[in-house]
């Protein structure tokens, strides 16, 4: 269950990559059923106008839910009800968190530099992937976890660079968690000393509240999606380390001001890294992968 918008998790599993496009089916129906049911319930009270407000002050995970449910009127008059739901949305996140913290554990223990990569659908979250595993592939161990609702092309995409990639199908969910990372990552091995880069579900709302135990996340926009995205989705950007703005190439064809952009994510997260590229082009290309090897020093560097 997701406790920003209460999806349900439906038909989830993790990619058998010995036996590619057979599915597991991770979650009992009678548990996650009843979890959507209330969870479905509290989303509709909470997207009664308090969006903006909650997810500029409580991006990331447990502290959120927790805080604005209290502050909300309606949850208030919702009662014993609603306190229940809390209780179970606390669960969640809380479960979510430690599982996290487990991930976060091994990818230190390995020196493994983990990115959480986010965005809306269709930003070009797996071109990129695919033109920086071309670059980088051979350099150092790389391997990649692919979130999507349903099927396998984009891990597919990723195995045509040579690169190990593992298709985490989310079903009616959302967002990857911590525990599907954690399957994937038992699956596919741990790139040792290299990096690990997780492609979440298209989604600029409900992955900015579930930590996978990623260093950092990175959110990708694409120039084709209006400036105002950062105050619209603010969770997400200020639960990112970086911006990479994507399909520069199209600029010359748009009414589309990257500056203004900037500035917005800047007012929801000052300390935002920014970052242009264009997949398809490559130009920009240089500077990510300068970011790249500088985050992995870094990650190589320290404990
Ligand atoms: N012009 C241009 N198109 C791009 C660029 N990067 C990606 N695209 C196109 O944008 C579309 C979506 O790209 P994907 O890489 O599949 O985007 P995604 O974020 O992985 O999509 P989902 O996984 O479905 O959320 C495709 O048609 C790509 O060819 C780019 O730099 N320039
Ligand atoms: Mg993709």
């Amino acid at each position: 269950m997701c406790s920003t918008c209460g999806c349900g998790q439906g038909e989830k599993g993790v990619e058998d990559i010995s036996h590619h496009h057979t599915h597991e089916h991770a979650n009992g129906a009678h548990s996650h059923e009843h979890e959507h049911d209330h969870a479905h319930e509290h989303s509709h009270t909470h997207s009664d106008g308090t969006t903006h407000s909650h997810s500029h002050s409580h991006a990331p995970g447990h502290a959120h839910a927790h805080e604005h449910a209290h502050d909300h009127p309606l949850d208030a008059a919702a009662g014993a009800g609603a306190t229940r739901l809390l209780s179970v949305e606390r669960d969640i996140l809380a479960r979510n968190d430690a599982i996290a913290a487990e991930n976060r554990r091994d990818l230190q223990a390995t020196k493994t530099l983990a990115l959480n990569l986010v965005s809306s659908p269709g930003s070009g979250k797996t071109a990129l992937l695919v033109e920086t595993l071309k670059r980088i592939g051979d350099k150092y161990p790389v391997a990649v976890i692919e979130g999507d609702q349903e099927t396998t092309a984009d891990a597919d995409r990723i195995r045509a660079t040579g690169v190990p990639a593992i298709q985490i199908n989310t079903g009616k969910g959302c967002h990857l968690d911590a525990d599907m990372v954690r399957t994937a990552m038992s699956r596919l091995g741990t790139p040792a000393n290299g990096a690990l880069f997780i492609e979440n579900v298209g989604n600029l709302v409900c992955p900015a509240g579930f930590d996978l135990g990623e260093a950092h996340k990175v959110v990708i926009v694409s120039v084709t999606e209006g400036e105002d995205k950062p105050l619209k989705y603010s969770g997400m950007f200020a639960a990112s380390a970086l911006m990479v703005v994507t399909k520069t190439d199209l600029l010359p064809h748009l009414d589309f001001d990257v500056d203004r952009l900037i500035d917005n994510a800047r007012r929801i997260n000052p300390t935002i890294g920014v970052l242009k590229l264009s997949a398809k082009t490559g130009e920009g290309m240089d500077r990510w992968l300068h970011w790249l090897e500088t985050a992995r020093a870094l990650r190589l560097a320290t404990d």
